[in-house]
């Protein structure tokens, strides 16, 4: 009775499950064909490494001829096979033990039989007998030529998507600089220097140049911004400072920069400025006045004026402002300097505090 409502909801839905699930093993089968190559790429490099270690292995040099004997017999034996083969994977690398146990009788046929006819175990093992991985500049489950053929895949710019494995789909990714199926064009900002059918050589352009023809700033299609043609049609930097209307802040100064400028701050002492430092400010911040074309600090405490006017109060000076403080033996109280209470006989006698009143103009 499957007609019916509800069952027929259940079924579909168990049906999009199933499809799912068959989606997420194929993109899954995808990645394991790459990995697969890579693992039987570091089988067959561990292989060829235990090889070489276990040359030197035994080997004193000067040996007696039965010493040689046994040798020889040591270089194509099954001890010698059986130390190698330990040595192919990390104990903690699933896919690779399981990749050797699979396939351990394999390893024999080639070390006792087609190692002279077939020396590259990579070609032998992984390409033609366990066919996980595919010749160099081919991919997938038949070993087809990458985009731009097998010999210079993506014409030497760029990485074909399952270069020597039984995975991937063979599209380049094209190298920084270039673009396209076949990584013959060059992205904005790079020109052809040499192009034809399949060789492309992409060479960074001029940095004023948005996109270019040729190498120099007289090649520029356009400018990239902060630069403008000039009257030979080349792209030359724009100075942002010598506008009419700066484009910092009223602190700052504008420092002019090949394609940019940038804002810097001006010096404390300045209210305003063409330049860094205290001798190029447009007029001084409060607290400094103008001597020999640089602002310095005014010392209040000197003017002729006591800016510190109340009762038992001493003038210092600071760099831009000053302080009324008590006199020694003084302390603020509500704005008014008070005589501080004399010390109790019996206590020892505290040092004497100076407090202060820090100036504030509003
Ligand atoms: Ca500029």
């Amino acid at each position: 009775m499957l007609s019916t409502g509800p069952e027929l909801r259940l079924l579909r839905r168990l049906l999009s499950c199933v499809t799912l699930v068959l989606l997420f093993q194929a993109t899954d089968a995808k990645r394991d064909l790459k990995s697969a190559c890579t693992t039987c790429q570091k089988i067959t490099d561990n292989f060829n490494k235990g090889f070489d270690r276990t040359a030197k292995q035994n080997f004193g040099g000067g040996n007696t001829a039965w010493e040689e004997r046994k040798l020889s017999k040591y270089e194509t034996s099954e001890i010698r096979l059986v130390e190698i083969v330990e040595g192919l994977c990390d104990s903690s690398s699933f896919e690779c033990n399981h990749m050797v146990e699979e396939h351990e009788e394999h390893f024999e046929t080639w070390w006792f039989k087609r190692k002279t006819k077939h020396p590259d175990l990579h070609k032998w093992f992984c390409v033609e007998t366990i066919k996980v991985c595919c010749p160099k500049g081919t991919f997938g489950p038949d070993c087809n030529a990458c985009v731009g053929g097998s010999e210079r895949p993506c014409h030497g710019n760029g990485m074909c998507d399952g270069d020597g494995s039984r995975g991937g789909d063979g599209q380049c990714s094209c190298d920084h600089g270039y673009k396209g199926e076949f990584c013959l064009d060059c992205i904005d900002g790079y020109f052809n220097e040499v192009r034809n059918d399949t060789f492309s050589l992409c060479t960074e352009c001029h940095s004023s140049c948005k996109t270019c023809t040729g190498g120099t700033n007289q090649d520029c299609d356009e400018c990239k911004e902060g630069w403008e043609e000039d009257d030979q049609e080349a792209c030359v930097d724009v100075n942002e400072c010598s506008k009419d209307s700066s484009p910092c802040e009223e602190d700052q100064y504008c420092l002019n920069t090949e394609g940019s400028y940038s804002c810097k701050a001006c010096d404390k002492v300045c209210s305003g400025c063409t330049g860094a430092g205290p001798d190029n400010c447009q007029a001084c911040a409060s607290g400094y006045q103008l001597t020999e074309g640089t602002c310095t600090d005014i010392d209040e405490c000197f003017e002729q004026e006591s800016v510190c006017a109340k009762e038992h109060q001493e003038c210092v000076n600071t760099k831009g402002s000053y302080m009324c403080n008590c006199s020694s033996g003084y302390e603020e109280q509500d704005g008014e300097c008070v005589q501080m209470p004399q010390p109790e006989k019996e206590e020892e006698p505290e040092p004497s505090e100076t407090t202060t009143t820090p100036h504030t103009e509003f």
